[in-house]
Formats: C-alpha cells, sequence, structure tokens
C-alpha cells in the first residue's frame, strides 16, 4: 500500500478529519472565492454554520454552468504566482473549465494515483506506458506524476499512433499500460491482429476517463492476458485520482482524506443512503488552488463503506453506470449505453467495437447499433448472420425491454478512438 496510514484508517479517525477539513474548506472557499461568499451570502450561511456533515446539505451545488461562467480563473483561491499548472477540459459543447494547482495540490494529485496505481497492483519494477493524451487533458500528466511517485518507469507515450505503440510496448518490455478502455481495446485488437501479442509483457491495464463494463474488463484480460482495473476522476475537481479499483475488484476506493463525496438524488434534493444509486456529488478536501463545494459531476454510482477485503477501509464507489446527460430516452424508455455495451462485449461472436444511432422516424425514437462481428466470414452467410442477428435483438430486448434495430458490419471498419471514445449519435437533436 503507498499511504497505509490512510488506506486502512479506522473510519471513525477517517470521519473526524474528514469533518476537520470539510469545515476549513468551507471557510477557504468563502473567504477566497467570491462566487461561493456570493452564494452564502444570499442564503445568509456563514462557514461557521457547518458544523456538522448534515450541515454540508445547506451549501448550493457547484455545477459545470459556474465553472463556465467564471472562466477562466474565476475560481482559484490564490494569486496567480501561486498557480504552477493549469489543465482545462473542453467537454462537447461550450466554453472550457479550467482547474488550476498549487504546489501543493500536484504533490497531493500525485499522492492520490500512487496510490490508485499500488492498489491495482503496481510496483516501482512496472514500466508504464502513458496513453492517455499528453497536455490539458488531465489523463496524461496527472498519471505521469503518480507513476512517478510511485517509482515506477514511466513511457510518456500519449495517444496515436498505434502502431508505434505495439513497437515501444513490446521493445521496453512494458508491464503496464494506461489507456482509456477504449483505446486499451484497440491496442490489444491490432496487436492480436499483427500476430505480436506474444511479444507483449503486460500485465496489468489501468484505464479511466470513460465508462466501461464488467465484460469490457472481462475481453480485455483474455485479450492481453493481464489484470485490467479502472480508475475515476474529473478536471473540475483536479483530474484522475479520485477513486481506483484494488485486486477485489470489487468497486473504486475513493481517496476520501482528499475528497468528500456524497450520492445525490438532485429531482428530489435528497443525499441518499449506502447502496443507494445517485449522482455523485464531490467536495475537495485539501485543494488550495481551486477548492470546490458540492460539484454535480452527473455521473450515476452508489457507495459502499463496508471496509473491503483488501484490508482497505476507504468507501468504494460502484462503476459509474453513465452519466445523467448521456441517458437516453427511447420511446419513454431510459437507456444507458453501458446496458448495451454488456450484452454486445459478452458476445464472442461480435468484435469490440460499436455505434449508436438515435433517431426520430414519423414521430418515433428509433435506437440503432452497429457492431462488428469477429470473423468477417460471417458477413457472408446469410441465414448464420439473421440468426445471430435475432440474437443480438434478443438480448438487447430483454436488457432496455424495448426494440433495436442491429446492423453487423466488417471488423475494423468502425472508426476507433484515441482518447474518449464518442459512441452515441443522437440524430434527434439536429
Ligand atoms: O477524464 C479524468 C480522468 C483521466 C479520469 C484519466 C481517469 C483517468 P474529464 O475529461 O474532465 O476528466 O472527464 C470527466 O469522465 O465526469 C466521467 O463522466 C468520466 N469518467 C472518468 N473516469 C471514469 C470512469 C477525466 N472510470 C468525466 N468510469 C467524468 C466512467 C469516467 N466514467
Amino acid at each position: 500500500m503507498f499511504s497505509p496510514e490512510i488506506e486502512t484508517i479506522d473510519r471513525k479517525a477517517l470521519k473526524e478529519m474528514q469533518l476537520e477539513r470539510l469545515k476549513y474548506t468551507v471557510r477557504y472557499a468563502y473567504e477566497n472565492v467570491p462566487m461561493y461568499r456570493e452564494r452564502f451570502d444570499a442564503i445568509g450561511l456563514k462557514p461557521e454554520h457547518i458544523k456538522t456533515f448534515k450541515d454540508l446539505e445547506n451549501i448550493p451545488y457547484t455545477t459545470k454552468d459556474d465553472l463556465r461562467d467564471h472562466y477562466p480563473f474565476g475560481l482559484y483561491a490564490v494569486p496567480m504566482k501561486k498557480i504552477i499548472r493549469i489543465h482545462a477540459s473542453s467537454g462537447t459543447t461550450g466554453k472550457p473549465i479550467t482547474c488550476g494547482y498549487t504546489r501543493r495540490d500536484l504533490d497531493n494529485w500525485s499522492t492520490c494515483l500512487a496510490r490508485l496505481l499500488s492498489m491495482a497492483g503496481a510496483t516501482d519494477e512496472d514500466i508504464f506506458q502513458i496513453s492517455f493524451g499528453y497536455g490539458l487533458f488531465t489523463g496524461g500528466f496527472g498519471l505521469h506524476y503518480g507513476v512517478e511517485k510511485l517509482g515506477a518507469t514511466v513511457v510518456p507515450m500519449s495517444s496515436g499512433n498505434t502502431e508505434r505503440q505495439l513497437m515501444l510496448m513490446k521493445d521496453f518490455g512494458v508491464t503496464a499500460l494506461i489507456a482509456t478502455p477504449s483505446y486499451a481495446m484497440y491496442l490489444g485488437e491490432t496487436a492480436k491482429r499483427e500476430g505480436i501479442l506474444q511479444d507483449l509483457k503486460v500485465r496489468l491495464i489501468c484505464m479511466g476517463a470513460e465508462a466501461s463494463t464488467a465484460e469490457t474488463h472481462e475481453s480485455l484480460q483474455h485479450i492481453f492476458n493481464a489484470f485490467p482495473t479502472e480508475n475515476y476522476g474529473l478536471t473540475e475537481v483536479g483530474g484522475p485520482g479520485v477513486a481506483g479499483e484494488c485486486r477485489e475488484k470489487a468497486g473504486m476506493h475513493i481517496n476520501e482524506d482528499m475528497f468528500y463525496p456524497e450520492i445525490v438524488n438532485i429531482e428530489k434534493n435528497k443525499v441518499l443512503s449506502e447502496g443507494e444509486e445517485g449522482e455523485m456529488v464531490l467536495t475537495t478536501l485539501t485543494k488550495e488552488g481551486m477548492p470546490i463545494l458540492r460539484y454535480r459531476t452527473k455521473d450515476i454510482t452508489s457507495i459502499t463503506y463496508e471496509p473491503c477485503k483488501c484490508g482497505r477501509t476507504l468507501a468504494r464507489m460502484s462503476r459509474v453506470k453513465g452519466r445523467t446527460d448521456d441517458m437516453l430516452i427511447i420511446r419513454g424508455v431510459n437507456v444507458f449505453p453501458s446496458q448495451i455495451e454488456s450484452v454486445l462485449m459478452g458476445m464472442e461472436e461480435l468484435g469490440k467495437t460499436y455505434e449508436i444511432i438515435v433517431d426520430r422516424v414519423n414521430y418515433m425514437d428509433t435506437l440503432e447499433v452497429k457492431v462488428e462481428v469477429d470473423d468477417a466470414n460471417l458477413l457472408t452467410d446469410y441465414s448464420k448472420l439473421e440468426e445471430l442477428v435475432a440474437k443480438i435483438k434478443h438480448k438487447l430486448r430483454v436488457v432496455l425491454q424495448i426494440d433495436v434495430k442491429v446492423k453487423l458490419v466488417e471488423p475494423f471498419s468502425i472508426k476507433r478512438a484515441e482518447g474518449k471514445v464518442k459512441r452515441v449519435t443522437d440524430l434527434r437533436k439536429k
């Protein structure tokens, strides 16, 4: 363990530490960030009113729009000379949002990541290839300094150039790969196609930045003969490093000394209990550069506080089911792309890449899934093809309760993503 004193901390002691840090952060944000002071003053709330975890519920949420409205540096709590790094996330629409880090923030950030990598099973003997983009995106640099803090070797490859990625993985004897799940899959299937899988020494795959399913993890484990894990985070609270899986793969341990998580039902404005599914809301506990109170992540998950078999006492969040804004409503039925992925990735006749196309025809929503077959020969055998389409449709119907149109296409015919993958095209929005 990288920080055993924190990772196995007695929960009562953790709660005390969190409450103290929470009170400090609330006061710090109030005194140094005008937006928070104005919000508190508008409802007559003072930092000293926050005495318990329950009191936290009186603080209004912070949203992505708040970050956009204060672009670029309006939410920073320190003068710019104390900010030594800036990252940003563009999202798909609108202005980017930024996050500013002080020296201490960067140090805490790399500690968070070193912990997550170590709980995933990495040691200082591993050689990591980082295939997340380096740049304003938090993935590349975030993981980079985490690997260095762990004392392992970094190959700062960045994203793209798949052939070269594989060449270096082989030549450098890379033992641990860091990538999005979709890019890890692309690397795996390309290595398989080129017949070099047996030359790779990858034993660990650390993924993050996009949703994945148990079936995707199993496929990757099978392809690389390596242990897949994932970690979670977002630019608004500093990037990756919020939570990650240990070897038990029974949820992602949250770095609770640095982040205070709540699971909230936003419509009812209610903080939910252990095990209940809702939106993750995060408050930073140690951030100097840009403290954030009650950030609405839009990510749907749940939390358990049960101690883990690995010996850690840090709470665990379940795999993210999806984002509230990624949820599709098809003829009144809620559909998460992750439900479709679970079905497709669990079928060995299919390849690992798919697309979801939503449209409206004659006032009716339609959902089409386009997926690659594993073996191109299947596309020439009409009866087998029909049979497979029917099987997929049936499985999707069982999970989604709606009819889905299925189109099977040739292996490698769908464009691969090198960073975050975009699987859904919603033509209704046009
Ligand atoms: O994706 C930070 C990150 C980088 C996390 C590398 C892990 C590894 P953003 O670009 O701001 O930051 O996107 C944040 O990505 O709100 C989730 O919707 C999604 N996301 C991140 N990790 C996971 C995950 C980075 N493990 C948004 N599972 C978040 C599902 C994830 N979704």
